[in-house]
């Protein structure tokens, strides 16, 4: 019912969406709550292109923090960190995955509870100009990874602890 209501809403968006905006879709978006002691979360989706021109990505704002930023991790030698990028660049018919241990939404010090089960409003800023409206669903954090999980990286990849450089 709430999916049936969404699409609804998504349609009605739509109709006032400039022209081409429907090409961009975002699918499978949620967000971590921060670890406990620490202000900063993280948000994943998946970014679709199905039109004909590259989209990029220059920004993400939410009610949850007036400092979300978008981030990617950089292989530094033997450590991966992460950093700070401008923006995302979504080829035409492809896909570009935020997922742990890549790009992400940093969302830092946050200043709104996140709570399991809400849905979050966020605003993608596009490049040409348009907005994209999302909601993404706050879910629980997995248990910490057992040793035998097939990814080195863990959740933890993206968040910081001390000495997250964010200026
Ligand atoms: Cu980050």
């Amino acid at each position: 019912m709430k999916r049936v209501f969404l699409g609804i809403i998504l349609a009605l968006t739509a109709q006032v969406a400039l022209a081409g905006e429907h090409d961009f879709e975002v699918v499978d978006a949620f967000a971590y709550p921060p670890l406990q002691g620490v202000k900063n979360a993280v948000a994943y989706m998946e970014l679709h292109n199905h039109g004909t021109e590259p989209v990029r990505v220059t920004g993400i704002t939410t009610a949850l923090t007036e400092h979300a930023e978008l981030h990617d991790h950089i292989d530094n030698g033997d450590v991966m960190r992460m950093q700070r990028i401008d923006a995302i660049t979504v080829a035409p018919g492809e896909a570009v995955v935020l997922e742990s241990g890549g790009k992400h939404v940093m969302l830092i010090d946050v200043t709104e509870p996140m709570v399991p089960g809400d849905l979050v409003k966020m605003q993608l800023q596009l490049a040409d100009g348009t907005r994209k409206n999302i909601q993404v669903p706050i879910i629980r954090r997995q248990p910490a990874h057992s040793a035998s999980d097939h990814s080195h990286h863990s959740e933890e990849d993206d968040e910081p602890m001390a000495g997250h450089a964010h200026h």
